[in-house]
């Protein structure tokens, strides 16, 4: 194919690595546990780059928090360990302070992508996570607080919970105990007393079997989840228009059915924990209110702190004008 042309060297390495073009494959984790709520999206994104992708690029799936610990995926995506990883902000606070900031988001990512909030943190995760923010898969889909010990009021005072960075200030604030875990540490910690509640979001408690140990929902729900797909910009920038072509149409179809599939998985397992016996403690207007008013004045407050470059203008980007 290479043979040599009367032309310029430049012109003829062009011919020469168009033509020998070769299917690249990636190599892929999700910090969440295979085949659960949290992997599925990425799970599904996977199958479409995989089925359009033949003899252009594919994904190889190593696997959920077996092939790697949760709040390792961050680095090695940096590093190019992995070249494409799901995980959420929570756990890649340790290379990036600001990507725990999506949980704050009261704007929808096609308005995101719009005001420049998106480009904002695109350029912070290009900067020091050395990849490209390429999907937000989880959106529209609140925490909660899970308990084993009934509370009358916003106050958790004496109480154990565990957390991750998502939950931090704000249980704090509250009076609690915190105790961080990666998600595959919550139920032997429920079993063994060790913690009297746990943050989650509405969805997916059911994967790990969580309900078996899990006796009240707190309402209402605050922020909302974000998990998303991340790729090594090494290994992006290296990559040819049609394979990134291949990547973007798969992001921009699982991002676009995010919001739509957490309002029904939302509904879908509310229901189910009632079934389950899972009791709601929920608070009246008033406490409601300043609970929900606290969750975001400490979450802004802590990711500030966390990034005082950044995190004032990432709020104007994210938060709804009050
Ligand atoms: O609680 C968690 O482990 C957490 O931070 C999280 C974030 C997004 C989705 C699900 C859980």
């Amino acid at each position: 194919m290479c043979k040599k042309l009367a032309l310029g060297l430049a012109a003829a390495t062009l011919i020469c690595s168009s033509a020998l073009a070769q299917e690249v494959t990636l190599r892929a984790v999700s910090a969440f546990a295979e085949k659960t709520t949290y992997s599925r999206g990425f799970e599904k994104f996977i199958d479409r780059v995989n089925a359009d992708g033949k003899g252009v690029i594919q994904i190889n799936y190593i696997g959920g928090p077996k092939a790697m610990p949760p709040f390792e995926v961050g680095n090695a995506l940096k590093t190019g360990v992995v070249d494409i990883a799901n995980t959420t902000g929570a756990f890649t606070t340790n290379v990036m302070p600001e990507s725990d900031a999506w949980k704050l988001t009261e704007r929808p990512m096609s308005e995101l992508r719009k005001n420049g909030g998106y480009d904002y943190m695109a350029t912070i995760y290009a900067q020091k996570m050395n990849a490209i923010f390429l999907a937000r898969l989880v959106d529209n889909n609140p925490f909660h607080l899970y308990l084993n010990k009934p509370i009358t009021a916003p106050d958790l005072t004496g109480l154990k919970i565990r957390i991750t960075p998502v939950y931090r200030d704000f249980f704090q604030a509250l009076g609690a105990t915190v105790v961080q875990t990666p998600p595959g540490e919550v139920y032997t910690s429920l079993e063994r007393g060790v913690v009297d509640g746990y943050g989650w979001p509405i969805t997916g408690i059911f994967d790990l079997g969580w309900h078996e140990k899990t006796k009240y929902r707190v309402d209402p729900g605050f922020y909302t989840a974000e998990v998303s797909v991340l790729v090594n910009k090494t290994t992006w920038d290296k990559l040819s228009a049609a394979q990134k072509a291949v990547l973007n149409k798969a992001a921009q179809l699982g991002e676009s059915e995010a919001t739509a599939e957490f309002s029904a998985e939302n509904a879908k397992d509310t229901k189910r924990q009632a079934d389950a016996g899972i009791q709601t403690i929920k608070f009246d207007a008033a406490a409601a209110e300043s609970f929900r008013t606290k969750a975001y004045q400490t979450g802004w407050e802590g990711i500030i702190k966390q990034s005082p470059e950044h995190g004032a203008k990432i709020r104007e980007f994210f938060s709804k004008a009050k």
